[in-house]
């Protein structure tokens, strides 16, 4: 079994700190005074790096992620951490839980979470952030850690994540945004929980940046590491898992992909332009709002004289895909809406959104901040 030793460390988001992406490293390793007792630098080989899981904040949890560094068998160098042969990781597997103590495997020295340096006698440096500047918060995170001592159980509600919480992906995600809505929409009526983090698209966190330097939402981090970064990846994605109201039939796919399109491309620009109407002096709004209809929502409405959704009877992807953003669209001007030429597309628009689904889906969060404890969605 060819384990190399252990890091813990809190991810700070900047240069190398980058979570999601699982790959092996070549370095060198070797103690140095300064680390302390217990300390561990790179001395030779490959490692990989394994995201564990998440410090809930607090007195307890790690500012950030907590990684293993693993010394990998030359076999399994190079190979994906999510593919590595059993055993490699050691051998009882590589079960968050165990690097967090409480696995079978808790007592495997090459598992535990690597301490580095003693800690300071006196008060233990909190790990909780302040509420200031982001990178500001990593910084104080990431130098706290270097003096604590990893609890090996912790109060309920106050430790490290269980076991569901590790493994559940992590969303960026803002209420608003139509692309994280049809997001949102998918992952919930796929019944698959994930870690909702709520983002302020004036005040991005450094992990979101990290992660997709797009810097767009939604982005979904995958409990394996991979990151989907547009929201209709994510939508396929959950549905794929599991699709109870039957969104998804593979003789739509064309179909649907083409309204996508549609809507994602022309329809979306002079929806921008009709909602935002003043930074498009050129046009009055009417004429962004009377081109989005010609678009997109006349040829909705014609489909709706034919079904009670867009492709069928029962909502489709397409219908849930498209839905945030007609709902934009009809709150830039209601009135008009209401009364104008698309009575079928807003009684459509009333039923899909009057649904426990969509209420859900919109639930109000506050913006997350490094070290929050995660909330499940
Ligand atoms: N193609 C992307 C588009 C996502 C997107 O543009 N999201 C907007 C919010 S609605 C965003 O994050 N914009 C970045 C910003 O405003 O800084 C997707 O489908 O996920």
């Amino acid at each position: 079994m060819a384990c190399g030793p252990v890091g813990c460390r809190a991810q700070a988001g900047g240069p190398g700190a980058r979570p999601a992406r699982l790959g092996a490293e070549r370095g060198r390793h070797h103690r140095s005074p300064q680390q302390g007792r217990g300390a561990f630098r790179r001395r030779s080989g490959r490692r990989v790096r394994c995201l564990l899981g998440r410090g809930a904040g607090g007195r307890h949890g790690l500012s950030g992620e907590v990684f293993l560094q693993l010394r990998l068998p030359r076999r399994d160098r190079g190979q994906p951490a999510f593919r590595l042969r059993p055993g490699s990781l050691g051998q009882e597997g590589h079960h968050p839980a165990q690097a967090r103590g409480q696995g079978p495997g808790r007592r495997h020295p090459q598992l535990h979470p690597q301490r580095r340096g003693a800690r300071p006698r006196g008060r233990r440096p909190s790990l909780a952030p302040g509420r200031g500047d982001g990178r500001h918060q990593h910084g104080g995170g990431a130098q706290a850690l270097q003096g604590r001592r990893v609890r090996k159980r912790a109060r309920p509600g106050t430790g490290p994540l269980s076991l569901n919480e590790a493994a559940a992906p992590v969303l960026y995600s803002f209420r608003r945004c139509p692309y994280a809505m049809r997001a949102r929409l998918a992952l919930r009526a796929a019944g698959v929980t994930v870690a909702l983090r709520e983002v302020a698209l004036r005040d991005k966190p450094a992990e979101l940046l990290a992660l997709s330097p797009k810097a767009t939402v939604p982005v979904l981090r995958l409990a394996d590491g991979r990151v989907l970064e547009q929201s209709l990846d994510i939508m396929r994605w959950a549905l794929a898992r599991h699709d109870p109201q039957g969104w998804l039939r593979a003789d739509e796919d064309d179909e649907v992909a083409a309204l996508i399109a549609l809507n994602d491309g022309p329809f979306k620009q002079a929806l921008d332009r009709y909602k935002y109407a003043s930074r498009h002096p050129q046009r009055p709004a009417e004429a962004w709002r009377d081109e989005a209809v010609a678009l997109l929502l006349a040829p909705l409405e014609a489909r709706l004289a034919a079904h009670r959704c867009l492709l069928r009877d029962t909502p489709s992807l397409a219908d849930m895909a498209l839905l945030p953003f007609v709902r934009q669209f009809a709150g830039v001007d209601a009135a008009w809406f209401d009364g104008g030429p698309l009575p079928r597309l807003g009684d459509w628009l009333r039923r899909l959104t009057a649904t426990p689904l969509f209420e859900t889906v919109m639930t109000r969060f506050n913006p997350w901040r490094p070290g929050d404890p995660e909330r499940l969605f």
